[in-house]
């Protein structure tokens, strides 16, 4: 009989099964015979989170009583992924659950299969912090990160007649066994209204600001485990509600009526993600949703230092704020409201105890997808925080003005409200101006900050800036989807890799080893046999796992350059018609990523890839030595069955234009080899791995400034090349299209006489490196080196090296052990 105690504690199998046994009956009125797998799956889940909740509670007591500085995340997107099999890794009772849900008649991985992944992001940007936030628990450093629980995550992708169809991501829909709703954990957030000045009886200038109306956020959390530590942070993220009723002194008399708010507007807040990425959405909801979550958040940092006997003044100690992008860059204006109309702050001290408290991470050097709002529709929405605005602008102003000594040219472009007649307030402004430190995700997009989109903010505050190179979790990127490689790995090295993944080259020494070459490809031939099977199900075509499994899957757009992919796979399927007893390395194209859903190119890039899968695929001429796929609604579950499978990464965007990647990372570190362009940190990336290891081809980002300076004209480049030409017509002739030929007119006329992604200039490049990727494949040996080599050398791409990074250089917060204590 086990106490208690131990059925909610205990990590063995029998105290495992005991466990989901209670929650099946006790929390969800269930018992084994007319018990679902959801059932199960739920009452699984409730086990490891009575687990996690004794961790949990043990670092929230250490960091109320140390008097430990917090990392505050500020992100609009956690693209998490299922929590289940991850906290069973993490817990280090993977193979107990196996036991214990064996014994219940119950296969674990049916089970993990259960849950609805939370896709509270788009692609990079949300996926990064999620990966941070399990580094930082990792570390045990002390973190909560701050975003919005919408009830309608990315959208659900299906492809009918080849286009892409969005269907709502009901996520919450069966419950969500990961959260716990903080009912009491409360914060009003005032929206539109107006602002009165008076003066106090003290005789100092005062702003009301008389909201037009009032939304609630109620904290939900979820806690976030480390690897094999007591470590377990909070994901704190807020809903929106209508307040019942509140705080009749906080604003004027009489005033409030309009405020009165109504229930679906007011829930509306956290309703839905919106699925633009790296495109710019100037709606008001979207602005409200940062406001609220940043709002929200400030206010339970400040109630928390407060409650600690923290000198407001003093908050910077407490907690230092990071913000993903511009997202919560208003966060910089709502300080400054929090600290000058709540606190009574002085102006001057309050701008100091800002910029000691923030930081800001630019994702992005596409200008078109820099923020900004226009200044009437940020005024109706947050009327105080623009006259906050306008205030840190003068001062700022005033003070570039001095230091420059009355440039023009850099005032204008450091201010945060442009000039003319369209005022936009600029939030990589705001954010600049009101943080301490300023960081790109790779080296050269770093070094492109400094001469490009941020270039007069470095020429001022040179002290500000640093690199930051992204980095991906190896539990959930190697030991969570590729349990098989990672046995092997450990049965080589050890298991000390997966905390300190520079381990890895540790594999070095085996990598021409020709019976562990034979075992690293066993492994893979698995993995892509697993795919396979996948692909069968979902699209209904069959793939040889023999075949080069040549993997191009991130969000669709047209500076990923998947449409560059698609002309060589249309230039190989013409080598075979012309001449059908060429020899081709039979392979495999596997495209995957959404298209948000205003962005008409994308779209229709989806559709030309399903064309062309849907000609190539039949022709008995080409007897299935090239097949290509489109595997729909791509997300972290089917991300975690693609990498492992993959032969050949497509990171081959145009240079200059991807801040970083991170399915670069993800895909090289389970083997795969990449072609690649060099940008973002495809040039670290082939830095670490060696260049021989790593498929090279395209214009360098100076290269393609040259280009487009000269004058660049794609029309060139398609008279030039006669398979790029064939190609080309093919598509604009409706040969993949049933000879409708207008379907891909926009795109074509895009990449002839536009082409800003310098498709057509890479085409030459592109073709040529891939068939050293093809000759290279024919070499087993060769091949399984490179592979093996290409993990080996990924040490530095663990989000554990990033986050060691953060903390040493901008956060300046160590590792802070949590004991449990029952
Ligand atoms: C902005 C305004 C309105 C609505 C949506 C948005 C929005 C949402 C998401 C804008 C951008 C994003 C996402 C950007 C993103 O994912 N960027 C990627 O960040 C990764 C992590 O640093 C990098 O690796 C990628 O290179 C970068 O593209």
């Amino acid at each position: 009989i086990l106490t208690r105690e131990e059925t909610r504690t205990g990590l063995g199998p029998e105290t495992l099964k005991r466990a989901i046994l209670n929650h099946l009956f006790y929390n969800q009125g269930k018992f084994p015979e007319i018990a679902t797998r959801n059932d199960y799956y739920m009452a699984m889940s409730f086990a490891v989170r009575d687990r996690l909740l004794q961790r949990w509670v043990a670092s929230v007591k250490k960091y109320l009583n140390a008097d430990q500085k917090i990392v505050s995340y500020l992100s609009a997107e956690y693209l998490l992924g299922p929590h289940l099999a991850n906290n069973l890794i993490n817990l280090g009772i993977y193979e107990n659950m196996e036991k214990a849900s064996n014994s219940l008649g119950m296969n674990l991985d049916w089970l993990i299969a259960k849950e609805q992944e939370p896709g509270l992001g788009n692609g990079g940007l949300g996926r990064l912090a999620a990966c941070y936030m399990d580094s930082l628990a990792t570390l045990e450093i002390p973190a909560i990160g701050y975003g919005i629980r919408y009830q309608f995550g990315i959208f659900e992708q299906d492809i009918k007649d080849g286009w892409q169809i969005e269907d709502t991501d009901n996520w919450l829909r069966r419950g969500n066994p990961w959260e716990i709703a903080k009912r009491e954990l409360g914060y009003d957030v005032k929206l539109g209204g107006y602002v009165q000045h008076y003066t106090d009886i003290n005789g100092k200038f005062k702003a009301n600001w008389i909201p037009g109306m009032i939304v609630k956020g109620i904290a939900y959390d979820t806690p976030i485990l480390g690897y094999r530590v007591n470590t377990c942070n909070t994901l704190r993220l807020w809903k929106s509600e209508a307040p019942k009723s509140f705080d009749f002194q906080t604003f004027n008399q009489g005033l409030y009526s309009g405020a009165v708010s109504d229930k679906t507007v007011c829930e509306n807040i956290s309703k839905v993600l919106y699925p633009n990425d790296e495109q710019r959405e100037g709606k008001i909801l979207r602005l409200q949703q940062q406001y609220f979550f940043v709002s929200c958040s400030l206010q339970d940092m400040i109630a928390i230092h407060l409650s600690q006997g923290g000198k407001i003044e003093r908050f910077y100690d407490k907690f230092v704020v990071q913000l993903n992008d511009t997202h919560p860059a208003i966060g910089v204006a709502e300080m400054m409201r929090l600290l000058v109309d709540v606190y009574e702050v002085e102006w001057d001290l309050a701008w100091d105890i800002t910029k000691k408290s923030f930081a800001y991470t630019n994702h992005t050097l596409l200008p078109e997808a820099l923020e900004t709002w226009d200044q009437d529709l940020f005024q109706s929405v947050l009327p105080r925080h623009l006259e906050i605005i306008q205030e840190i602008n003068r001062r700022f102003l005033d003070e570039v003005t001095i230091r420059t000594y009355g440039d023009q040219d850099l005032i204008s472009s450091l201010s945060i409200i442009s000039d003319g007649p369209w005022k936009k307030i600029r939030m990589a402004n705001l954010a600049c101006a009101g943080s301490f430190a300023i960081n790109g995700v790779a080296a050269l997009h770093s070094e492109l900050l400094k001469k490009t989109v941020l270039k007069d903010w470095y020429q001022l505050w040179p002290e500000k800036f640093s690199n930051k190179t992204n980095g991906v979790t190896p539990r959930r990127w190697m030991v969570l989807s590729n349990p098989k490689l990672s046995s092997l790995i450990s049965s080589k090295i050890g298991e000390g890799w997966i905390k300190n993944l520079d381990e890895l080259t540790g594999l070095e020494q085996y990598a021409d080893d020709p019976s562990f070459q034979q075992e690293w490809m066993v492994v893979k031939h698995e993995m892509k046999k697993d795919l396979a099977k996948r692909i069968l199900q979902r699209t209904k075509i069959k793939v040889d796992p023999s075949s080069i499994f040549d993997v191009h899957v991130k969000r669709i757009h047209e500076y990923k350059r998947q449409h560059l992919n698609i002309l060589h796979v249309i230039a190989l399927y013409n080598r075979i018609k012309q001449n059908p007893d060429a020899e081709v390395v039979p392979r495999t194209f596997i495209f995957a990523g959404k298209a948000a859903p205003g962005y008409h190119l994308a779209k229709l890039m989806i559709k030309l890839i399903t064309s062309v899968a849907d000609v190539v695929n039949q022709d008995p001429i080409v007897k299935d030595r090239i097949k290509v796929v489109f595997y729909p609604n791509y997300n972290v579950t089917n991300a975690q069955r693609i990498y492992p499978a993959a032969d050949v990464s497509e990171q081959i965007s145009t240079a200059g234009k991807e801040a970083s990647g991170t399915g670069n990372m993800k895909l090289s570190m389970n083997g795969a080899l990449t072609i690649g362009t060099l940008d973002g940190a495809n040039v670290e990336i082939r830095d670490c791995v060696g260049a021989e290891n790593f498929f090279l081809f395209g214009l360098t980002e100076e290269e393609v400034q040259q280009k487009k300076s000269e004058g660049y004209n794609p029309f060139d480049y398609y008279m030039a090349n006669p398979e790029l030409k064939l190609a080309i017509d093919q598509i604009n002739s409706g040969y993949f299209s049933h000879m409708n030929g207008s379907v891909f007119k926009d795109l074509i006329n895009s990449l002839l006489y536009h082409d800003q992604y310098l498709v057509l200039a890479d085409f030459e490049s592109y073709v040529a490196e891939q068939e050293r990727v093809a000759e290279a494949y024919k070499d087993k040996q060769r091949w399984a080196k490179m592979s093996i080599l290409n993990a080996a050398r990924m040490g530095k791409f663990s989000s554990d090296r990033s986050i060691k990074d953060y903390c040493d250089d901008i956060w300046k917060v160590g590792p802070s052990p949590v004991e449990l204590v029952d």
